[in-house]
Parts: structure tokens; sequence; C-alpha cells
């Protein structure tokens, strides 16, 4: 038998306690010919067997119940769409959904629990999805390589071939387990052998991959070339409006869904970094998005259209232009034109996955506009999953965020949960951190990131730590002292990140292309927007009224907020504003005194969660433990590299010596 290469994350459950048990089925209104359902008693069978007894019997026989629990399972319609409620009792368990997908929710909410610390009869729990809409975002390229991947190469292309086997199987398990109900596999950016993803010559490999999806209650999506009229068309042109153009889309989504009946629909980066989209023919977005819209809605698709639209040839000299207020000007105009299946997928800051932003003005800036919530759990510039960084934090920050919108329900959560707009296409997507590498994640860590994204997305009253503790228990199960430990590590890892790389909300200042390791000045002089304006008097960006005027594209509280540097939030101080290095903090420290302490406090607390990580040794298998340890020396590198280059870069600059006369060179 072929032994498994790949590690089973949060499903390698471990024993919690010996008991022999049977349980006897009941389904009532749900059929086990309903392979979603199939599923969920296999996925019941499995887990139980290896959380409480060796060998779980399942059987449906009910005339034959003597000593066996029974997990009822009863189809209802007092339970929301891909909602649960369980309840266990002496006699065994209730689950009660109204669809196959809560049923699945259900089941893995059941083990979830037990594997926690709950006895069944202990269970109790109803929930719906917060979001109707939970995506994971793939940048897989069909030769194998993965845009910002830090993992391996992908598990679903291979030299221009979709590779389909026991792991895409596994990978579909290990995303219906956190609740994950639509899969982007491919690259935004879509070129080469990924534009004919739409032709005949894939199909057939897709449908066997939709059909895996499925069978785990997931939807396939696929993201598409805007410029396929032209690229695979052998047109001249994909004007949006073109007579010609809107009629090939419409043979050609025929075609697709003829041979991919469930696929959701397609995801679309446009006229950005490159891409091809409406703007070349004078069009809007809205054009664009809409004509797929369109053309797409007879089979019941979806178009998501990304809001990542910006000028990437400014010139570094113009101080006028400000690429944060990009996706704002382009969209903001538009609300209440797009088609009612059109989705804007919008990144949670205006610029681009920092450690640190504001939250985009567009989320909650558009109130007649459906809405998707776009995050990174690869992590691009928090760390190459080198660096220990738990995200989930940082989208709780965002998701709590109070728009100002609307008097009520006016948090990003409320917006793109629908619950704002009362809308149902809505949710959050994330680009995904998942490679072919044995433990999915490169770093076994980083696999927080990518349970606590799924988990967060269909529950996001759930806190970080909660789902920290949840991830833990799920892949260490670790005595409670330790399980502490490495709890702690996750939740102040951000913090430490953040500390060591570029402060108060500036963000960038990274090495160019690879967004790994310090350049102060890497970008400072480029076409991409990023920048930070050191001079020898201050530092950061005026985007007050003042400045670009970005802080007024947030309703007016928030507006104020932003726009004076006494109420703006200190961490974002020099996202909205440029101060002078003898700027007083409200700790008492000078601006310049921060930017040195907190460099060198970061760089030890990197060294202090390695430490903490070999104080977890005996009690973490030994591959991982390595595997963690090593990426802890890297970061131990990359800390001091940053603390070193940014605080000579900064001494250099304002010539103000750090008044504890630490080392800087
Ligand atoms: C997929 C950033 C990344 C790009 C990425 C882009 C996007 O600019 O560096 O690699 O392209 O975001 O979100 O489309």
């Amino acid at each position: 038998m072929k032994t498994q290469t790949w590690s089973r994350l949060w499903l390698d459950y471990h024993k919690v306690y010996e008991e022999n048990k049977s349980y006897k089925i009941q389904l009532l209104g749900f059929s086990e010919k309903d392979r979603v359902i199939a599923n969920a008693l296999s996925e019941f069978k499995t887990g139980m067997s290896a959380l409480i007894s060796d060998d779980v019997l399942l059987s449906s026989d009910m005339d034959d119940a003597g000593g066996a629990s029974i997990l009822k399972i009863v189809m209802t319609d007092s339970v929301p769409t891909q909602g649960y409620s369980i309840k266990g009792s002496s006699e065994g368990i209730l689950l009660e959904a109204s669809d196959a997908n809560g049923v699945l929710y259900g089941v893995f909410a059941i083990l979830r629990a037990i594997a926690c610390g709950k006895r069944p009869e202990e269970l109790h729990e109803t929930l719906a999805p917060s979001n109707p809409l939970r995506m994971m975002n793939h940048w897989d390229n069909m030769d194998g390589s993965i845009e910002r991947g830090y993992s391996g190469n992908s598990f679903f292309f291979e030299d221009d071939e979709i590779v389909i086997n026991d792991r895409t199987r596994d990978y579909a398990r290990f995303m219906a387990s956190i609740g994950i109900n639509g899969i982007v596999i491919n690259n935004v950016n879509v070129k080469g052998a990924a534009s004919y993803l739409i032709t005949d010559r894939y199909f057939d490999r897709l449908s066997e991959l939709s059909g895996i999806f499925e069978d785990y209650g997931i939807r396939l999506f696929l993201s598409l070339n805007f410029a396929s009229p032209i690229e695979i068309g052998g047109m001249d042109t994909c004007d949006p409006l073109d007579k010609g153009v809107i009629s090939w889309w419409e043979k050609k989504t025929d075609e697709v869904y003829k041979r991919l009946p469930k696929l959701g629909g397609f995801l679309v980066k446009a006229d950005s970094e490159g891409r091809p989209g409406p703007f070349t023919y004078g069009r809007t977005q809205a054009d664009g998005a809409n004509m797929l819209a369109d053309v797409i809605k007879p089979y019941g698709g979806i178009i998501i259209w990304r809001c990542f639209v910006y000028n990437c040839t400014q010139d570094w000299r113009d101080k006028k232009t400000d690429r944060a207020r990009a996706g704002y000007d382009y969209f903001k105009e538009l609300d209440g034109s797009y088609h009612d299946n059109v989705i804007l997928q919008i990144k949670n800051g205006p610029m681009d996955f920092q450690i640190r932003e504001p939250v985009s003005p567009l989320l909650g800036g558009l109130k007649h506009t459906n809405q998707m919530l776009e995050v990174q759990i690869a992590q691009e510039y928090t760390g190459h999953q080198i660096d220990l960084c738990y995200l989930i934090p940082l989208y709780k920050e965002v998701l709590d965020f109070r728009t100002h919108c609307c008097a009520d329900n006016d948090t990003v959560a409320d917006v793109v949960s629908g619950r704002m707009m009362g809308n149902r296409l809505a949710g959050m997507a994330a680009v995904i951190n998942t490679g072919d590498d044995m433990n999915w994640t490169g770093n076994d860590l980083a696999a927080a990131n990518l349970y606590g994204f799924g988990r967060l997305a269909f529950d996001t009253t759930l806190t970080a730590k909660e789902i920290a503790i949840e991830w833990i228990r799920m892949t260490f199960a670790l005595p409670r002292n330790e399980e502490e430990v490495l709890c702690k590590m996750l939740l102040r890892s951000r913090g430490v990140y953040e500390k060591y790389t570029s402060p108060l909300g500036i963000g960038w200042m990274v090495t160019p292309n690879g967004h790994y390791g310090p350049s102060i000045d890497g970008y400072e002089y480029s076409r991409w927007g990023t920048y930070h304006r050191a001079d020898h008097l201050g530092i950061g960006v005026d985007r007050t009224d003042k400045g670009t005027g970005y802080a007024q594209q947030y309703y007016e509280e928030n507006a104020a907020m932003y726009n004076d540097p006494e109420s703006c939030p200190e961490e974002l101080l020099l996202f909205f504003h440029h101060i002078p290095y003898t700027f007083r903090l409200k700790s008492g420290k000078t601006l310049i005194q921060h930017f040195y302490d907190s460099h060198f406090e970061g760089e030890e607390e990197a060294e202090g969660l390695a430490r903490d990580w070999e104080s977890l040794e005996e009690f973490i298998p030994k591959e991982a433990y390595e595997r963690v340890k090593e990426r802890f020396s890297l970061q131990i590198d990359n800390a001091r590299e940053w603390r070193d280059q940014f605080n000579s870069y900064f001494f250099r600059k304002s010539g103000i010596a750090d008044e504890k006369g630490r080392t800087i060179y």
C-alpha cells in the first residue's frame, strides 16, 4: 500500500477517552444515497472511531438498537440553510439541519467538540453560518507553481494538467470541516494554459474535480481571463459592449455549463497589474462585470469581480496620486449599477495585505452592491510562512470595524454577511496558504490561519483565542500548560512581526518582488505607489484633507477620526499623516525612539517565541517540531536584519541617537 505523503492536519484525531460504543444511524428526511450525507456519515465513523473507540460501528437497523447510541439526523426547516443544531443525551446525539451541508457541518461540529474535550451527552450547539459564501482562492498556476506560495507546488496542477488523487479528496474534507463552500482553483492572473480551462481540453478533469468538491458541499469556481475572446477565441477585441464579444461569451458559457453544470461561477481580476479589462475600451468596471453576469445568469452562476484596481505605473514624484484611493474612486460611483449576480470582492485594506492597514473604505462605502471581503492567509507580506504570524486577530479587527454606513448593522461583519443590505450573495474569501508540502502549509503553525479563516468565516463571533485553542487541541492535543504556551505564542505573533517590520501603518519597506525581509527604500522610487516619504525630518503619507484626501473616503465619523493625528489610532498614524521624528506619541516617547524601541523589542520577542517553542519539544511530533524550530531560527535572522537595517536607516536619516545607546550601525 502506498504510504500517505501528506498530513491530516486538524483531522488527525487523537483518542480523548476509551469507550466501546456503537452508533445506530437514523435518518429522517435525508438519504444515505446523497453523497454529502454519505460522506458526513463516513466522517462520523472515522472521527468517532479515532476519538473514543477503536471501531465505531454504524448501522441503520433500528430493530437491533440494543446497547448502541443513536445518531438521529433530522431534516427540519427550523434550522437555517447550511446551519445545524446538535444535542447530546444519554440516548445519543440528535442532529438537525435543513440541508445536506448542514448535516456535514453538524457532524464536524460534533467531532470538533469531542476532540476539544466534550462528552457526546454534553453536546449542545445551534449555529447558522455567519456568511453565505465562505471561499478559498488559490493562486495556483497550471505549470504547478503558486503565486505567493510558501509551501511547495500546487496540488491541483502540474505541467499544464489537472492533478486529481487521494490528496484532492482529503483537501475537500479539510475544507468542508471548517465550513468552506466555494473554491477557486486557479490564480486570478489567468495566463497561458489557464485561459483554456474553459475549453474542452480540461472539461473532463474539471468535471471530476467538481464532483469531488460537490461530495463535500463545495462549489468549484474558476478565475477567468477577461481577454478570453481574444486569447482563445481569435477575436480582435474583448470590449464588453461589443455584440460579437457578448455572443462569444454566451456560446462559451453555454459550453462550459453543459460540461460543468455545478460550476459556481467566475472570479475576475481585470484592469489590474497588467491584466486586461474594460478600461482598455473606455468602459467601466460595471460594464465588464455586468456583461459576464448577464451571460452566466441563466445557469445560476455568479461573477465575483475584484476591486484590486489601481495604477501600477505611478510616478513616485507625484504626491497627489494615491494608490490607497483607487478602489473607492473606481467602484464607489458605480454603486447600485452592478447586476444582482455580481459580487465585488474587496481586499481588507486599501493597499495590499500589509501587516497593518485601515479597513478599505469601500466595505460599507458601497450600500447597494453585493460585497465580499478578501483576506490573505498566504503570508506574502507577513513572513512567508517562515515567521510566525497568526492572522486571525487581524481579521477580527477588520470584521469588527464600524463603517458607520448606517445606524445599525454597520460593521464589516454586517456588510459582508449580507445583514446590512439583506442580500445572500455575500461572504468572505481568503487567498489560501497551501501547497503540496507534506504538512500543506510549509510552517506547521501556519495551518492555524487556514483553520482559523474557515472557522471565522463560518462564525464571525468566535474570538481569535477560541479558534487558536480549538486548532491546538485538534492538531496537537497538548497538556493544558503547553496548550497555553502555544496559544499565547499565536496570539502575540502578529504584534511581534509588526514590531520588527514596518511600524504604525506605514507598511511595505520589503524586498521588492519577493516581499520577505527589509529594503527600506526598495519601493520608494518605484512605480507601485507604495511610498513611506521619509526625509530627515519625518515620515508618513499625508492622506488627510490637506494631502491626498484618502481619509475623506470614509463616512464622517471615521473621516474625522483619521484626519486628525490626535484622534487617529496610533497604530495607523503614518498611514494617514506625515509626522516629525520628534513628535510625542501617547506613551510619551518620540516617534524615532518608538521606532528604535519597537525594533529592539520585536527582535527580542522573536527570540522569545523560539524559546517557547523549544519548551514544547517533548509534546510535539518530532518532525513537526524540527520543521518549526528551523523556521524560528530563520525568523530570528529576519527580525535582526529588519531591526538593524531599519534602525540604521532612520538613525542616518534623522541624525537622532537612540536614548538607550544601543548599537545602531
Ligand atoms: C495575484 C499583489 C501580489 C500579486 C497578486 C496581486 C493580486 O500585488 O503581489 O502577486 O497577484 O496582489 O491580489 O491580484
